[in-house]
């Protein structure tokens, strides 16, 4: 009687709060994200290659950087230096650690307000995972095993097939090289296991979600088939834990990514802003009208994707770092100014690991994937098979020591974001859009604020503000600071000012 009574106060009380939080609850809580490859950041046993305590040694770093999630690209065992190919998704590559390293990293990172979530790669698995070698063996041996249909094996070739070695079958690959056989999504027992993976890294381990690798793979072609695949990983991973994140990578335009929002998942990484080709710098790339031209751009975005919440980046791992898309090596205010433009988006902003030194690469994967310049003492080993090595701009070490750095830059960005969350979660409204001078209103609930940008490179510009606000944020790439004058603020070159209102007297 008297535990029917207290469930009944509680259920009471879980009324009322989801009266008074309704609203609030559904709003997307947005983060700035950093996304780290383990190997290349930082090492703490001498083998020179990097793994997770050397990352919870770095969280301080993190944090006090302004990030408040972290993305580690893959962890798990894996015969490949990119770890995009897993043959164990329950324990931790030995390289990299141990799964009670990566339970601690996950504690340490909570207790500093910064989220965890690792990349799941359930594409595909390693040719060397138990699954793919039972199922090939069963095959050589003529036997049946209920692990074949974990794959798609067939006995004709054909486009993005390979050959099975010994047999005269063939197994789907997406993902050129031979050594990524894709898993069949439709067999009910892959999906178990994907579902009893994504458990023990929710709940186990105690992560926060999971960035889903090759989404437009799963059913190659088919769209809808991998929109309902993911709204079925939506659901699971709410069920066993609420209020998981998920990003999915679907490398597509935009009008296929808004589509992909109705999965459910919260986010899409935003491709369509990024690289040398994406609107940030292309852009910036303009000798005019710079600013109309980003309005334009993000109405677009907003229009596509009205209700879903943002991934905007510059670079990745598998895209050319952003000081070579901004032809930045000797114009650090360009690359300033994209972070800028960057994160004054909504959404949950990712910046790859390095972006905030500027360190630079192209060409091949492992160019993309240098290791993170602390100083010249303290670096991983550079990962096999790099053809260019270069650091552009000084090491963290340097940069933290220069007030004008990019580093420092960055920092005030995400110290920004987190200061002002309407940046990130507020409804946006353009206000002013005229040659290289924009003015946009960011609402949140009672709350609201005003992003100012001056996108010329060299000439300064006004606008006229509504209302009496007051400069909340300054963030400029040059010498010269905003100034405002009644309800006329000049912006110097490549510049961004917060405004709020003003307390009341
Ligand atoms: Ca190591
Ligand atoms: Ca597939």
């Amino acid at each position: 009687m008297k535990r029917n009574f207290y469930l009944f106060m509680i259920f009471l009380l879980l009324i009322q709060a989801a009266a008074v939080f309704g609203e609030d609850v559904k709003e997307a809580e947005c983060n700035n994200w950093y996304e780290i490859f383990v190997r290349s950041y930082q090492d703490s046993n001498g083998d020179r290659i990097g793994d997770l305590p050397g990352v919870i040694s770095r969280l301080d770093y993190i944090r006090d950087m302004g990030y408040n999630g972290i993305w580690l690209m893959p962890i798990h065992p894996s015969p490949s230096y990119h770890k995009y190919d897993v043959t164990d998704y329950l324990s931790v590559d030995p390289e990299y650690g141990t799964l009670a390293d990566m339970k601690r990293l996950t504690t340490e990172a909570h207790a500093r307000g910064i989220k965890v979530i690792i990349d799941l790669v359930i594409n595909h698995t390693a040719l060397g995972h138990p699954w793919f070698a039972a199922a090939s063996k069963a095959l050589r041996e003529g036997r049946n095993s209920p692990l074949i249909d974990y794959y798609h094996f067939q006995q004709y070739p054909a486009d993005k097939y390979v050959s099975l070695d010994g047999t005269d079958w063939y197994y789907e690959e997406q993902f050129s090289g031979g050594g990524m056989p894709d898993l069949n999504p439709d067999n009910e027992d892959v999906r178990a296991q994907i579902r009893f993976i994504m458990d023990f890294w929710l709940n186990v381990i105690g992560i926060d979600g999971f960035r889903l690798d090759a989404v437009t793979s799963y059913y190659s072609g088919d769209h809808e088939a991998n929109i309902e695949f993911l709204h079925r990983i939506r659901e699971e991973c709410e069920l066993l834990k609420p209020g998981s994140f998920l990003v999915g990578e679907c490398w597509e335009s935009l009008p296929v990514i808004a589509r992909y929002y109705e999965s459910g998942i919260d986010s899409f990484f935003l491709f369509p802003v990024s690289q040398a080709e994406g609107f940030i710098a292309s852009t910036l790339r303009l000798r005019s009208k710079r600013a109309e031209k980003f309005a334009d751009r993000y109405q677009a975005v907003l229009d596509a994707i009205p209700d879903g919440v943002l991934a905007p980046f510059l670079g990745n791992h598998d895209t050319g770092r952003a000081v070579g898309s901004l032809q930045g090596r000797k114009n650090l205010p360009v690359v300033k100014f994209a972070e800028g433009v960057l994160n004054m988006m909504q959404g949950n902003v990712f910046t790859y690991y390095g972006e905030e030194i500027g360190m630079v690469g192209s060409g091949n994967d492992p160019n993309k994937r240098l290791a993170m310049y602390w100083n010249d003492g303290d670096m991983t080993d550079q990962p096999p098979g790099i053809t260019a090595e270069e650091y552009a701009y000084p090491s963290v070490d340097d940069q933290l020591a220069d007030p004008d750095s990019l580093l420092n830059y960055c920092k005030k960005l995400n110290h920004a974001r987190i200061s002002y969350p309407m940046i990130a979660n507020g409804r946006n409204e353009f206000l002013h859009a005229e040659g290289d001078i924009l003015l946009m209103r960011r609402a949140l609930g009672e709350n609201s604020c005003l992003i100012a940008m001056n996108f010329s490179p060299k000439e300064s510009g006004t606008c006229l503000l509504p209302g009496t606000p007051v400069i909340g944020a300054d963030i400029e790439t040059g010498p010269d600071t905003a100034m405002l004058d009644g309800d006329e603020l000049t912006l110097p070159p490549y510049s961004i000012v917060i405004l709020e209102k003003a307390p009341a007297s």
